[in-house]
């Protein structure tokens, strides 16, 4: 048993903590933990509650990183993961590129959180949106929803539904900017309803789950889909085995917050015995060639 709790790999999250709103950190660290793998935060905000509260009290931490960093390289912590989201101000874009910098041999995840449904969030700027570019350069993995998709490539947001050789078009020239791995959550798909499309450039190899449509918007939905998308493949799981993953539990939760009638703003009800699932032994076999 020691063992194996030697051999636990370390992500280190340059994510806010939310107090409520389950998104971010309150939604990495668990579902990264059910996993087996050490979530190493480094709060870039605390908020009392995440920004689609509208009314929030926010505490900004871009002094905060740096330091950690260097408290980081002297007592030589090693991390497996670097994993960069919700950003308080432009100037942390500069301390998450010195982390990157740091560890060049971790899976380097950014996502670009920036805004959903066509809409930038309330505290992204103009600027801050314009330098995410510089993560993804140096990102290996990147996860934008299709309005941060629109925003990295300076499309507009779709009005409807695209079609697939769209959706290969926006993975490669996303991926073009920098990152080997594209993937992109809650795009509408010509025949499909709602999809999560796929792209390793390593190998040229393009992806696509269908998910089931629920009229509802959670926060949190993509944290929750890139920290199990994350977990995957830091076991070893291949791509499209990992997107299934994180599609199949995150449309799970999606589901059976639904039935629950939740407040949206609240975040997907996630707590409890349902996480085991994480672990299971499931057929992931829903990942489709695309
Ligand atoms: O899940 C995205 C997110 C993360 N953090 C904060 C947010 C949001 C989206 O609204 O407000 C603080």
């Amino acid at each position: 048993m020691d063992k194996e709790l030697n051999r636990i790999k370390k992500a280190a999250a340059i994510q806010d903590m939310s107090g409520i709103g389950r998104c971010s950190l309150t939604v990495i660290i668990p579902v990264l933990s059910v996993m087996g793998v050490q979530v190493c935060p480094v709060p870039t905000a605390v908020l009392s509650a995440h920004t689609g509260y509208g009314e929030f009290v926010m505490r900004d931490l871009t002094d905060f990183i740096q330091p950690a960093l260097e408290h980081y390289k002297k007592l030589g912590v090693q991390f497996d993961c670097v994993y960069s989201g919700f950003l308080a101000s432009s100037e942390q874009i500069d301390s998450c590129l010195e982390f990157f910098k740091a560890y060049p041999d971790a899976l380097k995840v950014v996502d670009p959180v920036m805004g959903d449904d066509g809409k930038a969030y309330a505290t992204y700027t103009s600027e801050l949106c314009t330098r995410m570019s510089e993560l993804v350069a140096v990102a290996d993995l990147i996860t934008p929803n299709l309005t941060e998709a629109a925003i990295l490539l300076g499309e507009e947001y779709p009005k409807g539904a695209i079609s697939e050789h769209t959706a290969k078009d926006w993975l490669v020239r996303l991926s073009q900017k920098g990152a080997k791995t594209v993937v992109i959550t809650s795009v509408k798909l010509e025949g499909s309803g709602a999809a999560t499309i796929g792209y390793d450039s390593s190998d040229k190899s393009f992806w696509k789950i269908d998910n089931v449509l629920v009229p509802a918007q959670y926060s949190g939905t993509g944290d929750m889909f890139t920290s199990v998308l994350i977990g995957g493949l830091l076991r070893g799981d291949a791509l499209p085995v990992a997107m299934n993953r994180a599609a199949e539990y995150t449309e799970h939760t999606v589901y059976q917050t639904y039935q629950c009638k939740n407040s949206f703003r609240d975040g997907l009800l996630f707590e409890g015995e349902g996480m085991a699932w994480l672990n299971s032994a499931h057929r992931f076999d829903d990942c489709k060639r695309m």
